[in-house]
C-alpha cells in the first residue's frame, strides 16, 4: 500500500511562520552573518526579497574560508508596471545607495534592486514606502505582481484596464500585518489574535500564482503563460469585459518529463463586475486542490491537468455563482513592443525605449533621473523588459528626446531584428538557479544571429529570441520563435517554432550544445528557411511547419 505523500518542507515553514513573520526580526538583527536563518529565506520571499550570493565570487570566497557574499534582491509590487517620476527618483536613489548601482526591469513589469546587504534591507524598504511603493507579495506562494498591457495608444481603455490590475492586486494581497510590522514601524500590530487570511488560509498557496491582463491586438504580457489571464474585450473604446484564461505556466525541470510549459485555456467571458470574484475563486480552488507534496507539481497548470479542465471550470462556476458566458472572438497580432515615439488618442506623446535585458546601468540611470526631474507623465515598464516614457506633454518632448539621445538611452537598433525583440533572464551572477549565462550572454548572441541573417540575405526578418539560464522560464522562452535554455556553463538546449503572438509553444530542436553549435545549427536552418519559406512566412512558423 502506498503511503500518502507528506507536505513539503516549505509548507511546514509557512505553517510555523505565524503569518509570514518567521524569525525575520531576529535574523535581520544578527550582526554575525550576512545571511538570514534557513526558514526565513522562504518567508522573506513573501516580502518581495530573495537571499542571493554573488556566484562570480563563490569559489574565491570558499578558498578564503569566507562565507558567501550574501546580499538580497528586492522586487517591487507594481500592478501594470506604472511608476510616477517621484517613484522613479526614489528607486534610482535606493538602487545607487543600497543596491549594486543598477536597476533591473523585469519580464513582469517590476523593478528589481540587486545586491542589498542585510543591514540595508530595512532602510530600502522604508525608502520605498516613502514613495508609496512596496514589495509585499512580489514573490512567494501568493498572487504576484499583476501585469497589464501598458497601452500607450488609448488612455481611456488603459485607465480602465489598469484599474482592474490594481484592484486584482489589492484584492489578493495577504492580510497579515507582518510586512508593516517587520519593515515599516517595528511595532507588532497583531499580538494576541493572529490575522485571518480569508482568501489564502494559514499556509497560503501551494506555489506562486500569476495574473496578466492583455488588450488585443497586443499580447505583450504573454497572457497564455499565466495561471490566470484576462483578455480585454473593448468595443469602440469601451471595456465590455474579459475572456478568462487559466492554467498557463512556463517552468520545467531538465530530465523530469512530468514538468512542462503549458499554454492557458480560454474558458469563457466575464463582465468587469465579475473579475474579482473569478480571481478569488480560481485562487481558492488552487489553494484547496493544488499539490502541497511536490513543489515541482504545485502550479495551477498541473492541478487543471490532474483534475480535468471541465471539472475545474464547473467548480469555479459553482463556487463563484457565475456562469461563464461564451468566449468572445479575439485576435492577437503581436507579443513584442513597438519602439519609438507614438501619440495617444488624447494627444500625449509616448516614447518606448528598448532596454537590453531590462538592465539600467549608470549612464542610462543618469539620463532617466534627469528626465524624472521634470517629466509630467509617468514611466511604464513593459512585459518585454522595456520602458515607456508615457504622457509626455508637447513642451517637454524635445528636451526628453535630447536627453535620451545624449545618454544612448534607446538601444533599439536599425537592422537589429534579433536584439530588438530579445529577452534574457537575469541568470548569473545573482540567480541561484542559473546553469548558464543569459543576460550577460545576450549581446554577443544577438550579434551573432544577426550576422547570420545578413549572410542569408534576410537582414530584416525579425525573430523573437529568448534566452534563459535554466528551464524555469523567467523570460518565457518556450513562447519564442528561437530560444536557448541553459543546461550547463556555456551549453544550451535550442528550441524553435514559437510564434510572434505568444500563442504557440516552441519545441526542443537540439539538446545540450555550445554557442558555436547553436550558431551552426541555426545557420543550417536559415539556409533552408530562405529557400523554403512561403511568402512572408516567419521563421517560427516555418520551423514549426518543417521541424520535428
Ligand atoms: Fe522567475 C525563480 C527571476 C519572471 C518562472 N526567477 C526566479 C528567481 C527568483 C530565482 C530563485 O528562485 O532563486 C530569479 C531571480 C534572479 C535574479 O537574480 O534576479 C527569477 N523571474 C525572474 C525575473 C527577474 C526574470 C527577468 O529577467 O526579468 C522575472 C521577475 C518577474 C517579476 O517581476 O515578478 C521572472 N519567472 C518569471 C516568469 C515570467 C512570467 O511570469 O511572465 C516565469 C515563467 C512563468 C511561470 O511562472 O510559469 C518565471 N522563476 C520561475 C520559476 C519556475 C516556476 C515553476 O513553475 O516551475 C522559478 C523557480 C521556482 O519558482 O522555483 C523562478
Ligand atoms: Fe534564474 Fe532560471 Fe529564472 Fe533565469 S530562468 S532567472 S536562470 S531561475
Amino acid at each position: 500500500m502506498s503511503t500518502p505523500s507528506k507536505p513539503t518542507e516549505v509548507e511546514g515553514v509557512k505553517t510555523r511562520s505565524r503569518h509570514l513573520r518567521g524569525s525575520l526580526v531576529e535574523s535581520l538583527a544578527d550582526p554575525l552573518t550576512g545571511q538570514i536563518a534557513a526558514d526565513d529565506t522562504h518567508v522573506i520571499k513573501f516580502h518581495g526579497s530573495y537571499q542571493q550570493d554573488d556566484r562570480d565570487l563563490r569559489e574565491e570566497r570558499r578558498l578564503q574560508k569566507l562565507e558567501p557574499a550574501w546580499s538580497f534582491m528586492l522586487r517591487t509590487r507594481l500592478p501594470g508596471g506604472i511608476a510616477t517620476p517621484a517613484q522613479w527618483l526614489l528607486l534610482d536613489e535606493l538602487g545607487r545607495q543600497f543596491g549594486n548601482g543598477t536597476l533591473r526591469l523585469t519580464t513582469r513589469q517590476a523593478f528589481q534592486i540587486h545586491g542589498i546587504l542585510k543591514r540595508d534591507l530595512t532602510p530600502t524598504m522604508q525608502g520605498l514606502h516613502r514613495a508609496l511603493l512596496d514589495t509585499f507579495a512580489a514573490c512567494g506562494d501568493v498572487n504576484r505582481n499583476v501585469m497589464c498591457h501598458p497601452n500607450p495608444v488609448d488612455s481611456r481603455v488603459h485607465a480602465n484596464v489598469h484599474g482592474w490590475a490594481v484592484k486584482l492586486s489589492e484584492h489578493l494581497l495577504p492580510l497579515t500585518q507582518a510586512y508593516s510590522e517587520i519593515w515599516l514601524d517595528g511595532e507588532p500590530v497583531v499580538s494576541e489574535v493572529e490575522p485571518v487570511e480569508p482568501i489564502y488560509g494559514a499556509t497560503y498557496l501551494p506555489r506562486k500564482f500569476k495574473i496578466a491582463i492583455a488588450v488585443p491586438p497586443d499580447n505583450d504580457v504573454d497572457v497564455f503563460a499565466h495561471d490566470l489571464g484576462y483578455i480585454a474585450v473593448v468595443d469602440d473604446g469601451v471595456l465590455r469585459g474579459f475572456n478568462v484564461t487559466i492554467g498557463g505556466g512556463m517552468g520545467a525541470t531538465h530530465g523530469d518529463a512530468s514538468t512542462h510549459p503549458r499554454l492557458a485555456d480560454v474558458i469563457g467571458f466575464v463582465t468587469p463586475d465579475q473579475v474579482l470574484s473569478i480571481a478569488e475563486h480560481v485562487v481558492g480552488i488552487q489553494r484547496d486542490w493544488g499539490d502541497r507534496t511536490n513543489r515541482k507539481h504545485a502550479r495551477l497548470k498541473y492541478t487543471i491537468e490532474d483534475r480535468g479542465l471541465d471539472v475545474f471550470v464547473k467548480e469555479l462556476e459553482q463556487r463563484s455563482g457565475i456562469a461563464l458566458a461564451p468566449v468572445v472572438a479575439f485576435d492577437f497580432v503581436h507579443n513584442g513592443d513597438r519602439f519609438g515615439l507614438g501619440t495617444g488618442h488624447d494627444g500625449a506623446h509616448h516614447l518606448t525605449l528598448h532596454i537590453e535585458s531590462g538592465r539600467l546601468h549608470a549612464r542610462a540611470l543618469d539620463g532617466l533621473r534627469e528626465i524624472a526631474g521634470f517629466h509630467r507623465g509617468d514611466f511604464r515598464l513593459t512585459a518585454n523588459q522595456n520602458l515607456i516614457i508615457a504622457g509626455i506633454v508637447d513642451d517637454d518632448l524635445a528636451r526628453i528626446q535630447a536627453i535620451v539621445a545624449a545618454h544612448d538611452l534607446d538601444t533599439a537598433g536599425r537592422q537589429r531584428p534579433v536584439k530588438n525583440n530579445a529577452l534574457a533572464c537575469v541568470a548569473l551572477p545573482t540567480c541561484a538557479l542559473a546553469m548558464a549565462e543569459a543576460e550577460r550572454a545576450l549581446p554577443d548572441l544577438t550579434a551573432r544571429l544577426e550576422t547570420l541573417l545578413v549572410a542569408h540575405g534576410v537582414p530584416d526578418v525579425p525573430f523573437h529570441f529568448r534566452v534563459t539560464g535554466c528551464p524555469n522560464g523567467c523570460a518565457r522562452p518556450y513562447l519564442a520563435e528561437v530560444a536557448l535554455i541553459g543546461k550547463a556553463p556555456g551549453r544550451y538546449n535550442l528550441h524553435v517554432g514559437g510564434d510572434r503572438r505568444g500563442q504557440r509553444l516552441n519545441r526542443l530542436h537540439t539538446e545540450n550544445i555550445d554557442v558555436d553549435t547553436v550558431v551552426g545549427v541555426l545557420d543550417g536552418l536559415l539556409a533552408r528557411f530562405v529557400t523554403e519559406r512561403s511568402a512572408n512566412e516567419d521563421f517560427g512558423d516555418w520551423s514549426n511547419r518543417t521541424q520535428p
